[in-house]
């Protein structure tokens, strides 16, 4: 059986990384996520922007996988699966899974804004979560940016081909921690039920999914994953 997971933010929220438009507490709750998220915002307050990556990346590098990115992993005993994820973090990675495609980009890689280089150089430390830090300077003068996809970018061609051929093979596709609402990722479901393919919901609160999802199950990934490959024909009944 070929399942292709397709993951957002909610399958990272209970190894303690806040969603995107679900941080109401953080340091950052009062500026919009949408700014935050977009080269305009890059533009206007780069030192702020950094803040929050910067802040993301060590946040992200402290916590663990939890038991629903586990489960996707141990799938691979049983299925071959693709795991497309919106997520710029590495927590599918660090669970076991080995076929993973970033559609953001990542938290862990960064480049120059004006030549395109990668910079592997030092970060700035960050003993506490600071609003605005300076980004460092690539030897071109440009600055360095995370390389994460930001509103009005392209996604990267390699991951978004991975991702159109996962969906288009797949028996299953679970849809797991995503409000469905950014595109294009949000079209891979609707693309799979065009082919007849089987589409998983798995999110506590409804989506622009939920409707024409074959099954959406109403828990948390941790609750629903562990148990779902087992449960599918069952549910499919
Ligand atoms: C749980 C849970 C638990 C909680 N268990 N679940 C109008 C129509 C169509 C498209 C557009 C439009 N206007 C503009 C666009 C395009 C735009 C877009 O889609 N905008 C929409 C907002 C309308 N898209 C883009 O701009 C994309 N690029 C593009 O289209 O390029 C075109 C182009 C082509 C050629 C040349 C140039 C351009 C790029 C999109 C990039 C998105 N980037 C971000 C930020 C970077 C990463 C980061 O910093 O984190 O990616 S935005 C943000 O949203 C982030 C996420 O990956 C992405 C999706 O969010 P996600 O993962 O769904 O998280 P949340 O927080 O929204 O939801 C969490 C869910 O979890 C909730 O449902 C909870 O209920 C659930 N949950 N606990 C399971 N325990
Ligand atoms: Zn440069």
């Amino acid at each position: 059986m070929r399942v292709t997971v397709l993951s957002g933010a909610g399958i990272s929220a209970e190894s303690g990384v806040p969603t995107f438009r679900d941080d109401k507490n953080g340091l950052w709750a009062r500026f919009d996520p949408y700014e935050l998220s977009s080269t305009q915002g890059w533009h206007k307050n780069p030192e702020r922007v950094w803040g929050w990556y910067l802040w993301r990346h060590y946040l992200v590098a402290d916590v663990e996988p939890n038991a629903g990115h586990r489960a996707i992993a141990a799938w691979q005993d049983h299925a071959e699966v693709t795991v497309v994820t919106q997520n710029v973090d590495d927590l599918h990675e660090r669970a076991g899974s080995t076929a993973v495609h970033h559609l953001h980009g990542s938290l862990f890689e960064f480049r120059c804004d004006r030549c395109d280089m990668d910079y592997t150089g030092p970060l700035p430390r960050m003993a506490e979560p600071a609003l605005e830090v300076e980004p460092p300077v690539c030897h071109c003068g440009g600055l360095i940016r995370p390389d994460i996809v930001w509103f009005g970018e392209a996604l990267p061609d390699e991951p978004w081909q991975r991702a159109v051929e996962a969906t288009q093979s797949a028996d299953v596709m679970v849809v797991v921690g995503t409000s469905a609402i950014v595109y294009p990722a949000a079209g891979l479901p609707d693309l799979a039920l065009s082919r007849g393919t089987i589409v998983v919901e798995v999110n506590p609160e409804p989506t622009p999914l939920t409707r024409s999802a074959t099954i959406s199950i109403r828990e948390g990934a941790s609750q629903a994953l562990p148990e779902l490959l087992q449960r599918l024909p069952a549910l499919l009944k």
